[in-house]
């Protein structure tokens, strides 16, 4: 890591670290092609929400967390950028959740699925973390979807009641809906269509997401108001927490 980048009083540090990641994991061979040009769509958005947890993101976490520990069988969705994010952190999460982790990637190679496998089971050892990671030997497909993009597991996705899919694509995110689970989506884009589609969005960046959803799982559970969550009324309260930004005379 250059001098900047691992300097935490600098004020672009969670930037550079984050980006340091990617370039780490794309050297590993963990990442799609896209994945920088991701990552930047997502710079973007996160530059107009004031790199911060809004309240209605805060809202929907709670609420995505609520759906979670009710679900009788939860799984945490993982891509190359997610894992080379806040692949230590999702570990975590899954370990409280006591649900498995299951690695589903958009553009599937097997070098890839290997380096991302071997990379979770390197943080696994090293942190003591005892979670199930699935998705080496996907047994199913999600229905709806051609490809190996539709790849998974029976015992992860296929048969899941709640599955958490940060940074997801759209026709998946569909695809996931319509077989009946609660799909939440984590996207700094309020206009994506998982974002639409999502039963929870959680418009915010991916690694304040998993370290809020820890720190609440660390306190004592509050009230989640129920299980009906308005989703389109979260989209809108983040457009127009950008629309603000434009408006302000110093923005
Ligand atoms: O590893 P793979 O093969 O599954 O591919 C992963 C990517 C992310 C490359 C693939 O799913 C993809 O191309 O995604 P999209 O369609 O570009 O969508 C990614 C969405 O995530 C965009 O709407 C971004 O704004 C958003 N995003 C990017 N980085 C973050 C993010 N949202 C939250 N936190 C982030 N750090």
């Amino acid at each position: 890591m250059d001098e900047i980048a691992a300097d935490p009083t600098h004020p672009r540090y969670q930037s550079l670290l984050l980006r340091h990641r990617l370039e780490e994991a794309e050297k590993k061979g963990m990442l799609a092609g896209s994945a920088m040009i991701a990552h930047g769509r997502g710079e973007a958005y996160d530059y107009l929400l004031g790199e911060q947890t809004i309240p209605s993101a805060l809202q929907a976490t709670k609420a995505a967390l609520a759906a979670l520990r009710g679900a009788s069988q939860p799984v945490l969705s993982l891509n190359g950028n997610v894992v080379a994010l806040a692949g230590k952190e999702m570990l975590q999460l899954a370990a409280v959740l006591e649900c498995p982790v299951e690695i589903n990637i958009f553009y599937r190679t097997p070098e890839r699925m290997e380096a991302l496998l071997s990379h979770l089971e390197v943080i696994k050892s090293s942190e003591g973390i005892d979670v199930q990671i699935l998705g080496a030997e996907p047994n199913a497909k999600i229905p709806g979807l051609e490809g190996p993009r539709a790849n998974c597991t029976k015992e992860g996705i296929l048969d899941s009641d709640v599955i958490m899919v940060p940074l997801e694509d759209g026709d998946r995110c569909e695809a996931l809906v319509s077989m009946g689970k609660t799909v939440i989506v984590i996207d700094l884009n309020p206009l994506s269509r998982s974002a639409k589609m999502g039963n929870i969005t959680i418009v915010d960046e991916l690694t304040r997401v998993v370290q809020n959803m820890l720190d609440l799982l660390s306190q004592p559970m509050q009230g989640n108001g129920g299980p009906f969550y308005d989703n389109e009324a979260g989209l809108t309260d983040a457009l127009r927490h950008i629309s603000k930004k434009f408006s302000a005379p110093d923005a």
